[in-house]
C-alpha cells in the first residue's frame, strides 16, 4: 500500500464524523495554557476557559479545539498531569453543554482522556511522532485524528526549517507519515492532514504551502490550515522598514488568508477570531460555486 492508494482518488474528501455544513469548516482556538503566542494567559482559568469556548460556539465555531500544552516556537513541554488539569474539565464541560469539541495534544493518554470526556477529534501537530502510543490510542478510539506535519519539539523546531521544495517535501513527509498511522489501525476516512504552518517553517515556506494546498490535497485527504495570527501573516503585513505587526493585529488578515485556504479546498481552517473566518469561508463558498471554470 502506498501513499496515494491510500488517499483513493475519488475518495470523498468528508472525514467520518465531522459536520457537511457545505463549506470549509470552522475550528475555534481555546488555548487554555499561560504562554500560547498570541493568547497565553487569556483564558488559563477554567471558568473562564469554558466561558471562552462557548462564546466561539456561539460565533459559530464547527469544533472547539482545547489545548492545555503550547507549541509555539520555543515553548517546553509541560508535564502530563497539568495538561490533564488544564483541559479535562474544560472539555467535559463544553461537550456536556453541546459543542462539539476536539482535543490539541501530542501525548495519548490526554487524547484518550479528553474523548473520554467527549471530545470528538484528537489534533495532534506531531502527526503521532511525539507519542508512540498515539496512532494506536486513535485507532481505539475510533475518532477523526488530524495529522501535523511535524519535524521536532517546540523547542527545536527552528532548527529544522530547511527544504528544498517545500511543498513536495511536506507532501513526501506527510504521505509517510499516513502509511504508518493507517499501518497502526487509524481508519484512514477518519484522516485530516495539516501542512502544519509554522512548524519547523519560515514565512516563506508558509506561504509556499499555503499556495500549493492543492498538491498536498492529492494525497486524497481532506486537509486543515492553521495560519491564525501566525508569524507569516505578521511579517506579510508588516510595513516596509518596520517590524511584523503583533499578533494582536493579525485577525483580519487570518480572514483574509482563511478564504484564501478554503479556495484552495482546505476542508477547516483553526482560527482565534471565529467570526470573520466563518464570514470569509462563506463569501469562498459562494465564490467557488460561481467559479467559470470554462
Ligand atoms: N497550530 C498551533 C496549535 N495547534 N493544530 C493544528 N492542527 N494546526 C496548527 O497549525 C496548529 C495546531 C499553534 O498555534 P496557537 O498557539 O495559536 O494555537
Amino acid at each position: 500500500m502506498d501513499s496515494v492508494a491510500l488517499g483513493r482518488p475519488g475518495r470523498p474528501m468528508q472525514p467520518e464524523g465531522l459536520p457537511r455544513p457545505g463549506r470549509c469548516l470552522v475550528m475555534g482556538i481555546l488555548n487554555v495554557t499561560p504562554d500560547s503566542f498570541s493568547d497565553g494567559g487569556r483564558y488559563a482559568g477554567t471558568r473562564r476557559a469554558i466561558e471562552r469556548g462557548l462564546e466561539l460556539a456561539v460565533q459559530g465555531a464547527d469544533l472547539v479545539d482545547v489545548g492545555g500544552e503550547s507549541t509555539r516556537p520555543g515553548a517546553r513541554p509541560v508535564d502530563l498531569d497539568e495538561e490533564l488539569a488544564r483541559s479535562l474539565p474544560v472539555v467535559r464541560e463544553l461537550a456536556r453543554a453541546g459543542v462539539r469539541v476536539s482535543v490539541d495534544t501530542m501525548h495519548a493518554p490526554v487524547a484518550r482522556a479528553a474523548v473520554e470526556a467527549g471530545a470528538c477529534l484528537v489534533n495532534d501537530v506531531s502527526g503521532g511522532l511525539a507519542d508512540p502510543a498515539m496512532a494506536r490510542t486513535v485507532a481505539a478510539l475510533g475518532v477523526p485524528y488530524v495529522a501535523t506535519h511535524w519535524r521536532a519539539p517546540s523547542h527545536e523546531m527552528d532548527r529544522h526549517a530547511e527544504y528544498g521544495d517545500v511543498v513536495a517535501d511536506v507532501t513526501a513527509e506527510l504521505g509517510a507519515r499516513l502509511w504508518q498511522l493507517v499501518d497502526e489501525g487509524i481508519d484512514p476516512a477518519r484522516i485530516l492532514l495539516d501542512p502544519g504552518l509554522g512548524f519547523a517553517k519560515r514565512p516563506e515556506h508558509d506561504w509556499a504551502l499555503l499556495a500549493g494546498l492543492g498538491r498536498l490535497r492529492q494525497l486524497g485527504f481532506p486537509v486543515l490550515v492553521g495560519a491564525s495570527r501566525k508569524r507569516f501573516i505578521g511579517a506579510a503585513l508588516a510595513e516596509r522598514g518596520a517590524g511584523d505587526v503583533p499578533a494582536a493585529g493579525r485577525d483580519m488578515a487570518t480572514a483574509a488568508v482563511s478564504a484564501l485556504a478554503a479556495t484552495g479546498g482546505a476542508f477547516c481552517v483553526r482560527v482565534h477570531d471565529v467570526r470573520a473566518s466563518l464570514d470569509a469561508v462563506r463569501m469562498a463558498a459562494a465564490y467557488a460555486e460561481r467559479l467559470d471554470r470554462t
